[in-house]
This record gives C-alpha cells, sequence and structure tokens, in this order.
C-alpha cells in the first residue's frame, strides 16, 4: 500500500503493509520504508556515474568556440573530418532565442540529441545574444552553462581515455570566444586529467578596438592560469590580419587562404594530411615536451604547397616560412623549434628522413641562438607534384613581444572595465584585472630565467 506523505513524497512497504506517514522502517514486518524520489535520485546518480565510465571516449576531440571558431571547426570537419576517424566535432556558440529556434542550416544535432554526431552544436544555455561582446560576460556565460559537462561528455571527453587531445579553435577578439574558451578548457581537464590540450587562438587585428585587444589578452592569461597546472599545453597565436596576407596551395593546385590554412594546419599536427602516420611527434608528445618546459605559446609559420623545384631545398621553404610569420615574434628568444613537414611519396627516396634531420639542425642552429628542443615531424602523402608543406611552430617568445598588441589595448582599456560600479557590465573586477597582469608578466619572467 503506497501512502501520499504530507509534502507530496510517496512511501511504500517492500511487503506493501500498510504504514503511517512518516515511518522509517515497516511497523509489521520490519523493512526500511522505500521512498520513491529518494530511490529514484539514486538510481540516476548510479546511472550517471555509469555513463562516464561505460560510454565512448574519442582519442581527439575538436572544439570551436564563438562564431569564428564554430566556423573554423565546420571547416575543418568538412576538410578532414573523413578522414579522422576516432575524433568527434563540437561547436559551442551564444545565441539569441529566435537564432536558437530558427539556426537549422548546419547539419548537426540538437542539444536534444543523445546520440554521438559527427559535428555537434551547443548554444550556451544562459545567451540571449549572439554577440557577448566581452570576456567576462562569455566566462559568466561560461560557468552559468548547467550542460556544459554533459555536453563535453557526450562528445568523448573522458577520463577512460588515457591518451586524450582536445584541439580547441576560437577568435579571441570576441566576448564567447575569448571567455568560454578557457573555462570549456577547465571543465575538460576535470573532466579528463591525462587529456592534452592544443588551441589555435585567433588574436584581433591591428584595427580593432581596445576591447577586442582586452578580451585577447584576458583569455591568454586563464589559459595559463594562476595554478600549477596552465589549462592549455600548447596555444599556437595567429594575428588575423598576418593569417589574411598569407596563402598556400592545397594537394589539388587550389589557393589555400584564411581559415582553409589554420584547418591544414590542424590537419598536418594531427597527421590528417599523411598517408600514412607521421614518424616521431605527435601533438600529444609536442604538448608534453613543451609543458615540460613551462613554454605553452607558440607562434605558427607556415609555408604550404611550394614547389621543391622552384624553392630548390627544404631549407628554402623553412626560410619562406620563417619570412611571414602569424604573430610577431623574435629569433633570438626561440627556445622550441617544430617543424611539421610533409612531403610527397615519389620525393621520399631524394628526402631522407635523416639528411632532413640534419640539414634541419643546421637551419635551427643558425636562427635560434636560445634554442633548447626541437622536434620533426615527417609525413608522407600519395600525391604525384613536387610540393610539400611545411608547418613551423616558435615557441619561448615572450607574450610580451608576440602580444604586445593585445597587451596595450588592455592596458588602455582596463581603466573602464575595472571601475567598480561597471562590474556587472563587463563581469571581471579590478583584482581580476590584476591577476591577469601578473599571469602574463611572470609567464615572461619565467622565460627570460629559463633563457639565460
Ligand atoms: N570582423 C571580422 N572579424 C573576424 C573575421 N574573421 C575573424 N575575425 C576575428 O574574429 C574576432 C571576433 O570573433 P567572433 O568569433 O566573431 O566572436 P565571438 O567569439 O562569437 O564573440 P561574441 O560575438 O562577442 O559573442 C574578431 O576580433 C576578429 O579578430 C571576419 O571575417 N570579420
Ligand atoms: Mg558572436
Amino acid at each position: 500500500m503506497v501512502t501520499q506523505e504530507s509534502e507530496g513524497r510517496s512511501t511504500v512497504c517492500p511487503n506493501h503493509h500498510q504504514n503511517p506517514g512518516g515511518s522509517e522502517s515497516c511497523s509489521i514486518c520490519g523493512l526500511p520504508i522505500v521512498d520513491y524520489e529518494m530511490e529514484l535520485e539514486l538510481l540516476l546518480s548510479t546511472l550517471a556515474e555509469e555513463e562516464r565510465h561505460v560510454m565512448f571516449s574519442r582519442e581527439r576531440v575538436f572544439i570551436g568556440i564563438g562564431d569564428h571558431g564554430c566556423g573554423l571547426v565546420y571547416d575543418f570537419h568538412r576538410s578532414w573530418g573523413s578522414v579522422l576517424r576516432d575524433s568527434e566535432f563540437l561547436m559551442i556558440k551564444s545565441s539569441g532565442d529566435a537564432e536558437q529556434l530558427t539556426d537549422s542550416a548546419l547539419p548537426v544535432t540538437s542539444n536534444q540529441g543523445y546520440t554521438s554526431p559527427p559535428l555537434s552544436l551547443h548554444f550556451l544555455s544562459m545567451s540571449v545574444n549572439s554577440q557577448v561582446g566581452y570576456f567576462g560576460l562569455g566566462e559568466r556565460l561560461a560557468r552559468d552553462d548547467m550542460e556544459m559537462d554533459d555536453r563535453l561528455l557526450r562528445s568523448g571527453v573522458r577520463s577512460s581515455a588515457a591518451k586524450q587531445a582536445v584541439f580547441l579553435l576560437a577568435a579571441l577578439g570576441g566576448g564567447t570566444g575569448s571567455g568560454v574558451s578557457p573555462y570549456t578548457l577547465q571543465r575538460v581537464k576535470a573532466l579528463n586529467p591525462h587529456s592534452r590540450s592544443l588551441v589555435v587562438a585567433m588574436m584581433p587585428a591591428a584595427d580593432e578596438p581596445d576591447s577586442a585587444h582586452f578580451n585577447a589578452f584576458c583569455s591568454l592569461s586563464r589559459f595559463i592560469g594562476t595554478d600549477h597546472e596552465p589549462l592549455a599545453d600548447i596555444i599556437l597565436l595567429a594575428d588575423f590580419d598576418r593569417l589574411m596576407k598569407i596563402r598556400g596551395v592545397g594537394a589539388s593546385g587550389e589557393e589555400l587562404a584564411r581559415e582553409s590554412l589554420l584547418s591544414h594546419l590542424v590537419a598536418a599536427l594531427v597527421g590528417a594530411v599523411a598517408n600514412s602516420s607521421p614518424s616521431e611527434a605527435d601533438p600529444d608528445y609536442l604538448a608534453k615536451m613543451s609543458s615540460s618546459m613551462g613554454i605553452h605559446f607558440f607562434v605558427p609559420c607556415l609555408a604550404i604547397g611550394r614547389s621543391l623545384e622552384i624553392f630548390g631545398s627544404v631549407t628554402n621553404v623553412l626560410e619562406s616560412a620563417l619570412s611571414s610569420p602569424l604573430a610577431p615574434m623574435d629569433k633570438e628568444s626561440v627556445m622550441l623549434s617544430y617543424v611539421l613537414l610533409q612531403v610527397p611519396d615519389r620525393m621520399a627516396s631524394s628526402l631522407h628522413e635523416k639528411t632532413l634531420r640534419a640539414e634541419l639542425n643546421k637551419w635551427n642552429k643558425d636562427n635560434f641562438p636560445r634554442l633548447k628542443g626541437s622536434a620533426l615531424q615527417l609525413s608522407h602523402s600519395s600525391g604525384t607534384s613536387d610540393r610539400v608543406d611545411l608547418c613551423l611552430l616558435l615557441g619561448g617568445t615572450k607574450l610580451g613581444v608576440t602580444a604586445k598588441r593585445a597587451q596595450e589595448g588592455f592596458d588602455r582599456f582596463k581603466s573602464v572595465v575595472g571601475r567598480k560600479s561597471w562590474e556587472q557590465e563587463f563581469g571581471v573586477s579590478s583584482e581580476n584585472l590584476l591577476e591577469m597582469e601578473q599571469v602574463v608578466n611572470s609567464y615572461d619572467s619565467k622565460l627570460d630565467e629559463m633563457s639565460s
């Protein structure tokens, strides 16, 4: 016999004896009284715990944040999704109510879908506007989103994956990209402490307002954080205006520009461009090496689709890449040099790995007097051309140089944002601002200590 308790709860004796409300055990058979609500809660929490362990995990998870970050992941998924097995693709953005209802143009499942789609879209649950605008507001939106963990779990971020790499792509000039990205990585680390993370961060162009540079600076500081362990292992910085100026050539001779160049960079990192597994380095190895040295920011330099017949040697292609870094840097301070090199199969015999390594070591030595470590990730493609793809990732330059523009914008804008009365408007306090400056300064001074 079920008893309806005064507060609407239902209890029952397992042997169906009648008992007065509030009894803990049955007065006739002595068995504990079952409280439906409590039992249901217990069942749900057991299931949730179970799901954490039993459900799939993914070796690689690609996450795009904000409008531009989502565009990058969308583009990347379209170009490389089919060759990247055991990967998951997730886009996170803010939206107005109307957009949530009408945004059906993307071939993705909604928040309600419980399947594991290859590319999914998550709208931040409390967002009411597609333009969040400021870092602090984006961060607040992310913190208030109760569905974030669930979404990440469903994208395969799990502690059962011992070797998981999470790639996060975002433009840091906007409020969503800058504010939501670091928090997302924080949750990724909490859900899978073994995961490695790599961020591709698009930095605002020179002609963008101070608020954009301010957002970017706050975000960079959050990625490295005050704790012992930074949120991101590797952060690749690309200035929006520099990216717009460079060009590459794709496998079928087509011009590569803008987002597709960054797509190519990420594809090279995960070995998607190759027809076999790349030698030596992989993102996990690079992330480990960088983290162990405390070097987290890298400037990418790209030379995609360069004809060896025209350039004459790999050294010349390296020079070409180094002549157009995607963010400011000074060669003198480079401590880590990672080269991702892709050569067509038919040239493999003339470009032996051993010879290439020797050539690269010499070039590194000639260019970077403070070099502490280097790696070559060599892979082969089935193409018949003589074109090589080269991505050079240089680490160890100070944020004061590489993110100078962001720092200057931050300095100008902080007097507006830091006022007590405007904390609610911008979502950051003056203490937060001070901490951000300290984080960046302390990163740069550690680099100084290391290089001296
Ligand atoms: N204006 C413009 N900015 C671009 C473009 N492509 C990339 N960006 C960069 O993207 C940044 C803005 O990032 P978005 O992704 O639009 O912003 P968001 O993350 O959605 O953030 P909110 O819109 O503020 O919520 C700018 O600061 C630019 O540096 C482009 O085609 N036009
Ligand atoms: Mg936006």
